[in-house]
């Protein structure tokens, strides 16, 4: 999907290897792709609107997998269907466990401001997945 695409050009442009896992990705696939890989990142998209409730659902596995529960995890996209109102879905993702939260209509100056905090050369892998994408 484009949003996949898109998030994909974008991380290799910033230096980033990335690890693509495509759309609708199941959630227990998700986690072993994080355990193998071990990423800088877990970048999530997600467009559909169901984003609010699939992440809910993906942070909660990750946060309680022991070998998972320190990696970085963000979500971005279209959180809902409420366009700008969909910012206050972005506090409850926190709240639950991702690391940060970027809707899509806030632009990409603060989740490029995420990846300037991860260390430059660091950046082995970042994965990006689409939830209900
Ligand atoms: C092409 C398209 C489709 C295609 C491909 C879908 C896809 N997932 O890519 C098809 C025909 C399959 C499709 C199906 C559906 N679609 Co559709 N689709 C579109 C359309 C016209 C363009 C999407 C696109 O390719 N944009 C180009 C890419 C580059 O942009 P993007 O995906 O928005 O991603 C940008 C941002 O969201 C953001 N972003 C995305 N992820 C992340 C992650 C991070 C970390 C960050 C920082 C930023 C970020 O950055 C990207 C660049 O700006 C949009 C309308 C629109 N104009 O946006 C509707 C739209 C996304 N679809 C919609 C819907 C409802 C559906 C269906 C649920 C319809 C149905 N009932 O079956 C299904 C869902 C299928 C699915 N599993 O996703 C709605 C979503 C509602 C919402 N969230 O508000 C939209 C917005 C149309 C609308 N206005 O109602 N769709």
């Amino acid at each position: 999907m484009w949003n996949l695409v898109f998030l994909q050009l974008l991380l290799e442009e910033r230096g980033g290897e990335v690890v693509n896992l495509g759309a609708c990705v199941p959630d227990d696939l998700i986690l072993a792709e994080c355990r193998k890989h071990r990423p800088d990142a877990l970048v999530v998209s997600t467009v559909n609107g169901h984003g609010h409730l699939d992440g809910l659902r993906l942070i909660e596995k990750i946060r309680s997998d022991a070998e998972l529960a320190d990696v970085r995890v963000v979500i971005g996209g279209k959180l809902g269907i409420r366009g700008s109102e969909n910012a206050r879905f972005g506090a409850e993702l926190v709240a639950a466990g991702f690391d940060a939260a970027f809707e899509a209509e806030a632009g990409l100056a603060e989740f490029d401001n995420f990846l300037g905090t991860l260390e430059e050369g660091s950046v082995r892998e970042l994965a990006v997945t689409g939830t209900g994408v």
